[in-house]
């Protein structure tokens, strides 16, 4: 392979011999503070006074947070670097996990629980007049995500670091992040996240690190003859991409990975004619362009709208992320032999996507390698995880947009594209609709590029999120691409981490479950089957029962705050928590809570379940359907609620602002468990894990993880309901919601109480929006055809909510059972059929 341009001569050296000999110590004593409670207190005090300038005499809660955020982050700096050093080593293969999303919540709890210092930390604070969960909810979440995509990406970020895996996360700085929502008369209105307002403790920023990404321009050919594939990209902006890096620490071993995310900055170099002809003002607030790259998450969960500036900010996720692997790779090789088989790039969904044809760009025209030589880079370190099946959810972008903002990827892209169509007519010789079926740049008039078919063409692993998934992913949307490779083609169910899902988030779980089998379910959660031979333990089923109960109680009163709507914690809890979407039929929550509401007034409501309905969740700002159907449930919330006779029956809550920290209360309050899309929509859902690993039971159809989840917990501890993938659509070319409404009084009763306004508050068109479209035959989610069978499993919730010691043996066999649905395993999975990483700290480093 050819050289590279750049040298791996390292620069002159201009520090104190001291400093560098002092790095991690200092006349040899570690600069590590010790993790005793005397040695605590002074870390903070002296960061309150001296970081922070406080008296404290008048301390600000938001000082008190964050003097004891840096007494914490002190205490990881030295393994961080260590961590870096070894990750960085030429020996090392890692795994670059590149994402638009990363949804972090909260850093203070997660970092003092994997440093292990909650006990000393809580003493410690105590001394100083201080409890600990006063200061731990000051901190604002980070929201830098959308929803399952985002927090899933967050999730893996803190298994690798435990399980000692090198992966650095790649992500942007969003200056705002999801948006705040706010209900005013029942409608959601977005606020702006200003998550940054009081600074960030969590991020310390290196410039010397900030990469120049090009936007715009053209194409000329290279007369250098450095590479006869190489081509000149001239005339472009350009944007500075500056690193911000989050420590992510591992649980109880000494690592702290990274998450690396780009901010992006306007040069320095100002547009210096406008600059000399008087311009100084316009030249400077031309930054704003560039700086608005990074300047807001978009709130879209699935579909996409073709925004340039989102465009942007893919690209420039990519170029910074592959360049910064590529710098450090040069700080130890002078060529690029051996780097594919010491890097992975995992893409999170098709969003990073272009990271094929800008690491050919950059391998090529950069650093003067041949096509051949640099295709045979990417395609043996690039990999693809494809998270949803929701066709308007897959992106595509307009060639005309690309070509004028990435004149030379977009070349790369085509060229790309010319060899696959040859590979395509060598496999299906003649057949022309194969290949504009599975070309990546559309045969339409106005061609668009199909960023999944991108992704697939440069990828050596695609992956699905649940078996399912990944099955119907096969068999349907890439089927064609599944018989051209097979080998490609693999499952990696999802998880999520047990250290904030359950050992964070539910303390008094937490301190059972460690009285009864042990901790070391924190790292090993299969551990958690060592309860399924006590489930009959009356007095253990009575602690349990206590358990959630003070969890319920904490749940109501962030209910009460956020709503003042009171519940009585003796009420069946019944929770969907997750974006708002048609497919995912909210509505369907809400037509069984207009059902009890029926059943209360009109006195048929024997044998059902005092519930407690809570709904929450953000809907895109665009999507109509979706506000449409927030709006829905609040009106009939507030019917609901203010009728007496529903007194200590029924309540309904849609909480605002759904978010990280909301989940941390809701799930280990869930008695009920909502996983009801239409089946074959969801890849898998992760909020489903969450809800059973606290010991909720699950009332779903067969889809995404459901599918496992029930599999794991059998059949008599799952409600399941509905319609099959096949039967779904087996029945669509004949759907007949009318037909159904015929013969079944229960739903017609529900839809007459819609008709007759009821519910609607003042705006009842909105409402009669949602309910139309459910009762329309072309409803793609079949909302109506599921319902008599999910009144049904209500119905059997109800029955089995009587009978408590039923009911809690249940549970505890879904917290048992939940071991599969952890991170770890998922990124065990990974790391055995896709990375091949070995874990930090147990290879001989040559040369480290
Ligand atoms: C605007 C572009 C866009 C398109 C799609 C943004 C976000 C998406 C998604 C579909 C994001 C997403 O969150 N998908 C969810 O991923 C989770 C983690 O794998 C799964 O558990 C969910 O089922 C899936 O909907």
């Amino acid at each position: 392979m050819s050289k590279s341009s750049n040298s791996a001569a390292k620069p002159d050296q201009p520090y104190a011999s001291e400093l560098l000999a002092a790095n991690g110590e200092w006349h040899g004593e570690s600069l590590t503070p010790s993790d005793d409670i005397d040695a605590l207190k002074k870390s903070i005090v002296q960061h309150f006074s001296h970081t922070l300038g406080r008296d404290i005499n008048n301390a600000a809660p938001q000082a008190l947070y964050k003097a004891l955020a840096l007494a914490v982050r002190d205490r990881l700096m030295d393994q961080w670097r260590v961590t870096r050093a070894e990750t960085e080593s030429r020996d090392t293969r890692k795994t670059c996990y590149m994402s638009l999303e990363f949804l972090m919540g909260r850093s203070l709890s997660n970092a003092v629980q994997n440093l292990e210092l909650v006990e000393p930390v809580r003493q410690a604070l105590n001394q100083l007049g201080m409890e600990l969960e006063d200061l731990e909810t000051l901190e604002r979440d980070a929201g830098l995500g959308n929803g399952g995509l985002g927090r899933l990406a967050a999730c893996f970020l803190d298994s690798c670091a435990s399980l000692a895996l090198p992966v650095t996360g790649y992500g942007l700085r969003y200056r705002y992040g999801m948006f705040r929502q706010e209900i005013e008369n029942g409608h959601q209105i977005e606020k702006p996240d200003n998550w940054l307002r009081d600074g960030h403790v969590w991020e310390i920023e290196r410039p010397e690190h900030t990469c120049v990404v090009r936007f715009g321009g053209h194409v000329e050919p290279d007369n250098s003859g450095a590479s006869p594939d190489r081509r000149e990209w001239v005339t472009h902006d350009e944007v500075l991409a500056v690193p911000f890096d989050v420590p992510v620490p591992g649980h109880g071993n000494d690592i702290v990975n990274t998450l690396r995310l780009w901010s992006a900055s306007a040069t320095d170099e100002f547009d210096l004619s406008e600059f000399n002809a008087g311009g100084y003002a316009e030249a400077v607030s031309g930054k704003t362009d560039a700086e608005n790259i990074t300047m807001v998450l978009y709130p879209n969960d699935s579909s996409e709208n073709g925004k340039v500036l989102r465009l942007r900010q893919q690209y420039f996720l990519v170029s910074a992320s592959l360049q910064d692997a590529i710098r450090v790779w040069l700080t130890s090789h002078d060529n690029f032999d051996g780097f594919a088989e010491k890097h992975c790039f995992q893409m999170n969904d098709t969003h990073p996507s272009l990271a094929v044809a800008e690491l050919m760009r950059l391998l090529i025209d950069e650093h003067e390698m041949t096509w051949d030589d640099a295709w045979t880079v990417v395609s043996s370190s690039m990999a693809y995880t494809n998270h949803t099946l929701l066709p308007e959810a897959l992106e595509c972008w307009s060639l005309d947009m690309l070509q004028s903002l990435l004149p030379r990827p977009i070349e790369i892209i085509q060229e790309i594209n010319r060899r696959f169509l040859l590979q395509v007519a060598r496999e299906w010789p003649g057949d022309v609709a194969k290949q504009a079926h599975m070309s990546i740049v559309s045969f339409d008039e106005s061609p668009v590029v199909r960023m999944a078919h991108l992704a697939i063409v440069g990828s050596f692993s695609i992956n699905g999120v649940a078996q399912l998934h990944s099955d119907l992913l096969q068999k349907g949307l890439f089927n064609d691409f599944y018989r051209l490779w097979p080998e490609r083609f693999n499952n990696k169910t999802n998880g999520v981490t047990q250290r904030r899902w359950l050992a964070h988030c539910n303390p008094h779980l937490r301190a059972l479950l460690n009285e009864q089998i042990g901790t070391a379910w924190v790292n090993d959660l299969d551990q958690l089957e060592r309860i399924i031979p006590k489930v009959d333990d009356a007095a253990l089923a009575q602690r349990w029962h206590e358990v959630k109960v003070q969890n319920k109680v904490r749940l109501a009163k962030l209910v009460e705050d956020r709503t003042g709507v009171q519940v009585s914690t003796d009420m069946l809890f019944d929770v969907q928590v997750k974006r708002m979407h048609e497919y995912k039929r909210q509505l369907l929550c809400a037509m069984h809570a207009v059902h009890c509401y029926l059943q209360i007034i009109n006195g048929t409501d024997e044998g059902a379940a005092p519930r407690f309905v809570l709904i929450a969740g953000k809907a895109a700002p665009g999507y109509y359907m979706a506000k449409a159907i927030v709006k829905l449930i609040n009106n009939v919330a507030q019917v609901i609620n203010e009728d007496p006779r529903t007194k200590d029956k029924l309540r309904l809550v849609f909480l605002p602002d759904y978010n990280v920290s909301a989940m941390e209360v809701i799930a280990p309050a869930a008695d009920l468990s909502e996983q009801i899309s239409t089946a074959g929509k969801e890849a898998s859902g992760t909020g489903n894990m969450k809800f059973m690993m606290n010991g909720a039971l699950t009332i779903g159809t067969l889809d995404g993880a459901n599918v496992e989840i029930l599999e794991a917990v059998g059949e008599e501890n799952f409600f399941r309901f509905g319609l099959s993938v096949e039967e779904v659509e087996a029945l669509r070319p004949n759907y007949s919601p009318s037909a159904v409404i015929a013969v079944e009084d229960r739903v017609k009763a529900i839809l007459d109480a819609f008709s007759s306004g009821m519910f609607d508050c003042g705006d009842g068109e909105l409402l009669s929006v949602a309910i139309d479209a459910a009762c329309s035959a072309d409803d793609p989610w079949m909302t109506i055809a599921d319902l008599p069978a999910y009144i049904d499993a209500q119905d059997r919730v109800s029955q089995c909510w009587a009978d408590r010691a039923r009911w809690t043996r249940m549970c505890m066999l879904n917290t048992a059972n939940s071991g599969r649905f952890s991170t770890d395993r998922t990124m065990r999975d990974y790391n055995r059929e896709i990375w091949n990483l070995s874990p930090l700290g147990t290879q001989p480093l040559a040369n480290g």
